[in-house]
Formats: C-alpha cells, structure tokens, sequence
C-alpha cells in the first residue's frame, strides 16, 4: 500500500508544480466563450473542469491516461489465462498515471482484499430498509452507513493539516474501493437470493471475487465482469457522477459522501439507470411482439411508438459522443466471441442497425448512436443475471475507481471549493437592453 501511495504522493507534487507554473505563466489566458444558450441549456461544451484520469474524444471516446479501450485490452495486465484488463490495472493507471506491472496489481489486489471489512452495521442498515427498496437507493444508503468509517471526517475533526488532506482521502478511496463489492453483492443477494449470502474468496481478484459473491461462478461472466468494471470505470469530469463527486468533494466532504452524492447522480435515467431501461424496454418489446427476435421492420415500428409516445430511446445519444461508443463496441465484441447466437444478444445488434437512421431523420438528435448502456444488459442476462434492477448498482461500483481516483488528485492539488455564478432571466433580458451587467 505504501509504494504505491508514494509513487501517487510523488506524481502529485510534480503535477502540482506543473500546475502552478503554468497558471503563473498562462493563468489569464482564455480558453473558450460561453454562449447564452449554454447557460440555459445544460453548460454543454464549456470547459471548466480539470480531471486528470481520463478525457472523452467527440469521435475516438474515452481515453484513460491516453490509451483507447482495445490498448488497454492489449497492454493492461490480466487475471490468469484470461483475456479481459484487470479493474485494479486501471485504477493504478488512473491514479499513478502509468501502466502497472503485474506485480503493482497483485499488490493492489491484496490490499483490496486486506481492506473489505464490512462492519455489521452497514448490513444491519440494509436490512432496515424494505426489501423492495431499488438497489440504487440501498446502494446508496449502505454507502452513507459506511461513512462511520472515514479517516479524513475522522482526522478532519481532530483538526486536520491541509497538507494532509490527500493522505486521509487515499486511505477512504481504498478502504471504499475494496468494500463496494460486498456492499453491492449482499444487496443483490438480499433482494433476489432469499437473503442467501455467499462469503468472499480471498483467492480471487477484485471482479472475480465479486462476480463469486453474487452467485456467478462461470469464468465467462467473471471476464464480463473485468471487462465491465474497466470500462465503466471513467468518461472524463462533466458527466454527472463524475462531477457531482467532484463537486461534493470540493467543500471538503469525504470520499462516503462525495461518492454517495455521485451515486444518486448515476441513479437518473438519462445517466447510469439508462442501462436498466434498455433492458426494460427490450423485455416489454418482446413481450409487445410476442418473439424472441424481433426484425428490424418490428423494432422501427416500436422505437416509432416510443417516441410518439414521448419517451427516449434508451441507450441511444450522448452530451459529448458523437459516434457508437467504444465502450458498446468492446461490449459487441464480447458477445461475437462468447455467445454469438444468443438471441437477446443478437436483437441488440438489430436494434443498432435500425435505430441510428430513424433518430437521425428527426433531425435534432446530435448522436443518434449507442452509448455503453445499450448493450451491457444483452451480456449480463447471458449469464443469468435477468435483474435489471441492479444493473445501475454494477455500473456504480465501476465508476468508484474512476471519481475516487479523481478525489484523490482533487485533495492533491489543493484544488478549492467549486462555484461557478448562475443568473436569473431577468437579469439577461435587462442585460439584453443594455439596463444591467451580466456579471458581478
Ligand atoms: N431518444 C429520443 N430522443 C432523444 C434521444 C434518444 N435516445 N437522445 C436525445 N434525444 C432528444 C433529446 O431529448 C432532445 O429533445 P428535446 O429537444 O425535445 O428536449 C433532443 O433529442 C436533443 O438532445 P441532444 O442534444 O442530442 O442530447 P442531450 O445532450 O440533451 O442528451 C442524453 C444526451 C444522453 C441525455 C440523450 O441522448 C438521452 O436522453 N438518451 C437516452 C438515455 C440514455 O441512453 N442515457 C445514457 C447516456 C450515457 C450515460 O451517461 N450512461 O451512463
């Protein structure tokens, strides 16, 4: 734990130097205008975040540190006569900023393991909730119990040095990291298995010892899940559980917190839920249709009726992309090499050659292509796991790596508290007649 909390603490300082001259030297520097209607509609395209761990390409998708998804499938290190990147090699390159060797994430992994103590009040808070609870919120929740356990809310009442800040926020990433997929797994257990829970195996990485505690022995699914867990791990600052992490963490809220409050962004349907609601829609298609295989003429007619019914078509647009996500693209590989005739699988790809044309007729749409939550249900159902429910739960154990990642380089660099200015309508229209200025 302490190399690699060394080599981060190292990085930082460098970064941190770095930063400050450059604002010395370039600080007044303008890097883009702000149009009026981006301040009305969703501040789409105004930069004004700095993440390090990854940044989002309109037409190349996500990059980690620079490397496509497919580089880091080639150059990232894998569990034992797997094929998929290892979680903890991406979260090691996120945090550190460079490729690890198999041995740092056999180390990572160790730590993890040493640090996925849940205490009993956490479950006990679970419990307290109805079973019928969305996973979401119990996830959530669960998180919010764990938060007895922070070190940095902890030393922060003990008064704290700034300097120290970064120190007790790594401690809470890790000790959280390595908890969430007990949390996620007892959840899943309690809701759909009876309450029928499954102890952890020490003897497996991370996602192979969450895929065992939800009842998933099949070494496929525990690839899925590697793969999963990677790439949903990170999609830049702006996306809303990444930022509102980053957001909550600014006012010195710990990573519990921080993270919980990221959590309740990723549980909106135009975020990380869409990944329920594909399969949702998919299910209730096919329950419509009355087949297994529905042809691409049945789908046109459905995604017609689905818009005319007021409703998106889940899993298809983004803010940022403006071509199929790479993420959807590994995924599709994925399921070419492990389950090519399975007829769930198969439908998703019809879906993708029928619905980019028609949401492009429309004429409004700035991405009619699939993002990452149009295909991970396909894979997931393969297996068993028919849930839909806790998909989002998956989804959020995943994006831990990346926004804590993240938290950790925020209290880093010193960085301060966000406030960005809003106005009101009023004031642009005085401002429209030249009555007022727009800005403090
Ligand atoms: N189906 C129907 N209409 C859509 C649409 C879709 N898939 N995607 C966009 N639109 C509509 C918008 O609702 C908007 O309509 P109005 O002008 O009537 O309000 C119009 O097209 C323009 O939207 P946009 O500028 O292209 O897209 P936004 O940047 O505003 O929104 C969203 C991006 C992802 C929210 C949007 O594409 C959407 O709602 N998609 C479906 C839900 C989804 O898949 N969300 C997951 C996104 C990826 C992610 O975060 N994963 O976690």
């Amino acid at each position: 734990m302490g190399i690699i909390k060394d080599r981060f603490k190292e990085k930082a300082d460098a970064k941190a130097i770095e930063i400050k001259d450059l604002l010395k030297e370039h600080g007044t520097k303008v890097i883009g205008e702000v149009q009026l209607a981006q301040v009305f509609q969703g501040m789409r395209g105004i930069t004004g975040l700095l993440t390090e761990t990854s940044l989002l390409d309109a037409q190349d998708g996500i990059r980690f540190r620079g490397y496509s998804i497919p580089e880091l499938q080639e150059k990232l290190p894998k569990y034992d006569g797997g094929s998929e990147p290892l979680p903890e090699a991406l979260f090691y390159l996120m945090l550190v900023g460079e490729l690890p060797t198999e041995e740092d994430v056999q180390h990572l992994t160790a730590v993890w393991q040493r640090r996925s103590h849940v205490p009993n009040h956490v479950f006990a808070t679970i419990e307290a909730l109805p079973v019928s609870t969305h996973p979401m919120t119990q996830f959530t929740i669960a998180v919010m119990a764990l938060q007895t356990e922070s070190q940095f809310a902890k030393r922060y009442a003990a008064g704290m040095n700034k300097k120290d800040y970064w120190d007790a926020t790594f401690d809470d990433a890790m000790d959280l990291i390595a908890r969430l997929p007990r949390i996620a797994a007892y959840i899943y257990r309690r809701k759909y298995k009876n309450g029928e829970h499954i102890q952890p195996n020490g003897l497996l990485d991370w996602s192979g010892n969450f895929a065992h505690m939800l009842g998933y022995e099949d070494e496929g699914f525990q690839e899925l899940m590697r793969l999963y867990m990677t790439i949903h791990a990170d999609h830049e600052g702006g996306n809303v559980s990444a930022h509102t992490t980053h957001l909550v963490g600014s006012a010195l809220g710990d990573a519990y917190q921080s993270f919980a409050a990221g959590l309740n962004g990723l549980a909106g349907p135009l975020h990380g839920l869409a990944n329920q609601e594909v399969i949702k829609w998919i299910f209730e298609m096919r329950e419509e249709l009355q087949t297994e295989s529905p042809s691409s003429e049945q789908i046109a007619d459905y995604v017609q009726r689905t818009l005319s019914a007021g409703k998106v078509v889940p899993g298809y647009g983004h803010a940022v992309l403006r071509k199929t996500d790479p993420r959807f693209t590994a995924q599709m590989e994925f399921g070419k090499k492990h389950m090519p005739d399975d007829p769930l699988v198969q439908t998703i790809w019809t879906v993708y050659e029928t619905v980019p044309p028609i949401l492009q007729s429309l004429g409004k749409i700035k991405n009619p292509w699939p993002n990452v939550d149009a295909h991970s249900g396909a894979l997931l159902v393969h297996y068993g796991m028919v849930e839909y429910e806790f998909y989002t739960v998956l989804f959020g154990v995943s994006r831990a790596l990346g926004v804590l990642a993240s938290l950790c380089w925020d209290r880093a660099l010193g960085f301060p508290l966000e406030r960005p200015k809003s106005i009101t309508t009023d004031l642009v229209q005085k401002w429209l007649k030249g009555e007022d200025e727009i800005w403090e």
